[in-house]
């Protein structure tokens, strides 16, 4: 199938009349610019294409927490850790069923808002009193499920959770559902690969260790020698909590510890990253590895700023993800990192370059670093890689009169995800005129898994 564009953001810049050609692989065939004559010939003629982004983090379940965690408690203060004691609660009530419905209708909303591709944090696998299911991989099969039902490109990531802390607490409570050891985890994940295998051929299986806290070092030590060529994915240093737990039990800070012990490169996926020291940052700049930022959330849960500025001036690469999922939005992902930055300086436009504007450059990032740690080929309109692509609804009045680097920053910063028209995810075409095409079924199945799980709180 070919889509026609009168602008397009190839990798070499904006072009003009640009038709793409697409295989039966999702796989771009051809990109030809200059090709006026192609619109005649073309299945979708589009405006404004762009390639479409991988979400690089997400825990779909909490997506239905949204508006459940706005209170305080009984302290002084509500915290990260308030809110995941209420999160650990609020677990008891899935089943498989509603694990599956909550997460088709997170990624459509993803697809929605641009993403063309997710990377899926998947740790709940076992019953709510802990017991594993007959299946050990059965929720991880509920994900990959949910994304034949959404067509978003899956990286899989099933996760490894064993203790409750850096002293080797036993888990408690919902945490419970977590519980991995290295054979119950090699059963979810041979499980799990079945299932990405049964996925078109853009899907993808990684490993994930939840974090320091719940991972101990010998069994992360295990871990990564498992899958050596697939994605690797930790949560890290996202709260001076943690800062300090790692500190007291090892003498090092979790990323310093990290580098001082394994050899992290570009398979690695370090989500979060909040608090670092210049070394650390550094470290991390120069390893090829990528920041999972989730700025929305980061901003919910009350981490703190990522150093985007400086990390970018050292060459790091940085990606965005939804995380908690309590409001999935490509476009105010990415405003809202350069927002965090600004606040903090005192500065604007902080994260554009000499050349590029702010949107553009957030962009470009969130495209090579997604795409990098989903170990997706895509994050450009190019020959062979996957066709993640987006069009942008050049009628609304936000573009009016705009072409360009232009437009990116128009629909970042003043725009939302409304003026995002259609979206392919290596060639499915499952956004289409602002609505996945099957929104309708998702958003039922999504309505009764909420009706289900408010009885259970
Ligand atoms: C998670 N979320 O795994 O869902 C975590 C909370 C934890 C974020 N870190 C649990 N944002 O980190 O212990
Ligand atoms: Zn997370």
């Amino acid at each position: 199938m070919r889509i026609w564009a009168t602008a397009a953001l190839l990798e070499s810049g904006w072009a003009r009349d640009v038709s793409v050609e697409i295989g039966a692989d999702g796989r771009i065939a051809s990109v030809a610019q200059g090709d006026a004559g192609g619109r005649a010939r073309a299945d979708a003629a589009v405006e404004v294409l762009l390639p479409a982004p991988g979400n690089l983090h997400s825990h779909a379940f909490q997506r239905a927490m949204a508006g459940l965690s706005e209170r305080r408690g009984p302290g002084t203060h509500d915290t990260f850790w308030t809110w995941r004691d209420l999160m650990y609660r609020f677990l008891a009530g899935f089943t498989p069923e509603e694990i599956e419905a909550v997460a088709a209708f997170v990624q459509m909303e993803m697809l929605e808002a641009g993403y063309a591709a997710s990377a899926e944090f998947h740790y709940v696998h076992n019953q709510a009193d802990g017991t594993p299911y007959d299946d050990a991989a059965i929720l991880a099969r509920r994900i990959a499920a949910a994304s034949e039902t959404s067509g978003i490109g899956l990286t899989l990531l099933p996760v490894y959770y064993e203790v409750g802390g850096l002293d080797a607490r036993p888990l408690a409570g919902g945490q419970r559902r977590f519980r991995t050891d290295l054979d119950h985890y090699a059963a979810i994940l041979e499980g799990a690969e079945a299932a990405v295998r049964a996925l078109p051929g853009d899907a993808r299986l990684g490993i994930a260790p939840h974090s320091l806290r719940a991972v101990p070092s010998a069994a992360l030590a295990e871990l990564v020698t498992w899958r050596p060529d697939a994605p690797l994915h930790m949560h890290i240093a996202e709260q001076t909590g943690e800062v300090e737990e790692v500190r007291a039990a090892t003498g090092k800070r979790p990323v310093e510890w990290l580098f001082d012990t394994h050899a992290v490169d570009d398979r690695w996926c370090l989500i979060h990253c909040t608090h670092l020291t210049e070394d650390e940052r550094r470290a991390l700049a120069t390893s090829g590895a990528v920041a999972g930022l989730c700025p929305i959330t980061e901003s919910s849960l009350g981490d703190g700023i990522f150093d985007g500025a400086a990390y970018l001036a050292e060459g790091g690469t940085l990606g965005v993800g939804s995380d908690s999922n309590i409001r999935i939005a490509l476009s105010e992902e990415l405003r809202t990192l350069e927002y965090s930055q600004r606040l903090r300086d005192r500065h604007r436009a902080v994260l554009a370059t000499a050349e590029r504007s702010c949107g553009r450059r957030l962009y470009d990032e969130a495209l090579v670093g997604g795409a990098r740690a989903l170990g997706r080929d895509s994050g450009a309109i190019r020959q062979g890689a996957f066709a993640d692509l987006l069009a942008l609804d050049a009628g609304s009045v936000h573009l009016e009169g705009l072409a360009g680097d232009d437009l990116l920053d128009a629909w970042i910063f003043a725009g939302d995800d409304t003026l995002v028209r259609d979206v392919w995810s290596a060639g499915r075409h499952l956004v289409q005129g602002g609505r996945h095409v099957r929104r309708d079924a998702i958003e039922a199945g999504y309505r009764k898994a909420m009706r289900k799980l408010k009885e259970t709180l």
